[in-house]
């Protein structure tokens, strides 16, 4: 009995959270301008429209990233020289850290990329409704909304990456640069090194590092930044968690 009790609750609890971080389009709309509203001197209103009109009647699957084109130009990034960071497979560590720490900028604490974090959207030919359900998933296809959105985005984000900037990489995972991901294939090929003197590199590790500063993925991320300096530092994911916690600790003492 207690087998299936568990069972039953593992069930429920399979189904209901999902459910709980799914939005309604109103409420997508609701926390898209609460989101919005963060950040002063903009129109949110200008801004929505902007967003619609990228995906609204569309086929989700035939939204390529030009259609953002308009939603960038609405809400344009602003350099922050020595101050960018970028991140591959490291989400977590990363916004855990600049949540609680000012020292670097990610494309989710910028206005278009912390208005759309974590949410879910598309529309449908023959409508002018927007959908947050049943929208197609990451990988269905590619020129799907969210995925164009996001490769839009970033690569407006790293259009204007200057100075010395960082990037966080995932130790863990055999390849910590993928030419598959966001990062490898759209991030570092707009990196332009007459803006950028350096990308430096942070190896997030754990207890078993499976990759350090000598991985092969590491070495074609050094062919892809010419004229751009490069360094590596493999750092334990329990000193950057550390330094979150210490606020009163320099950025420049982190690693
Ligand atoms: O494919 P990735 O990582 O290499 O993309 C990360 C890279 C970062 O440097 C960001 O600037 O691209 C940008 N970026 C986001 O800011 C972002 N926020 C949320 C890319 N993807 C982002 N997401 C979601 O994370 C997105 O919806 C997708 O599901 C993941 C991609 O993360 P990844 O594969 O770890």
């Amino acid at each position: 009995i207690s087998v299936a009790v568990c069972l039953l609750v593992v069930v429920v609890l399979a189904v209901a959270l999902p459910l709980a971080h799914r939005q309604t389009p109103d409420k997508l709309k609701a926390t898209f301008t609460e989101r919005c509203e963060a950040f002063k001197g903009y129109d949110c209103g200008k801004i929505w429209d902007a967003f619609t009109q990228a995906y609204v009647g569309r086929d989700p699957c035939k939204v390529p990233m030009e259609a953002y084109d308009p939603l960038i130009a609405a809400a344009p990034f602003k350099p922050a020289c020595n101050r960018m960071m970028f991140w591959s497979k490291t989400k977590d560590v990363v916004h855990d850290f600049t949540s609680k720490r000012d020292c670097f900028i990610t494309l989710e604490d910028t206005l278009l990329g912390s208005v759309l974090d974590g949410l879910t959207w598309c529309g449908k030919e023959g409508s002018k409704e927007t959908f947050t359900t049943d929208c197609p998933g990451w990988t269905e296809c590619e020129n799907n909304p969210v995925r164009s959105f996001w490769n839009r985005a970033s690569a407006a984000f790293a259009d204007v990456a200057c100075g010395d900037v960082t990037a966080m990489l995932n130790g863990s995972i055999s390849t910590p640069f993928s030419s598959a991901s966001i990062f490898g294939s759209i991030e570092v090929k707009r990196f332009n090194a007459t803006m950028m003197r350096s990308l430096n590199v942070v190896l997030v590790t754990q207890k078993n590092p499976v990759a350090n500063c000598e991985n092969a993925s590491l070495k074609d991320l050094q062919k892809e930044l010419d004229g751009i300096k490069y360094t590596c530092k493999e750092v334990a994911e329990s000193q950057i968690q550390e330094c979150s916690s210490k606020p009163e600790k320099p950025c420049g003492a982190c690693w």
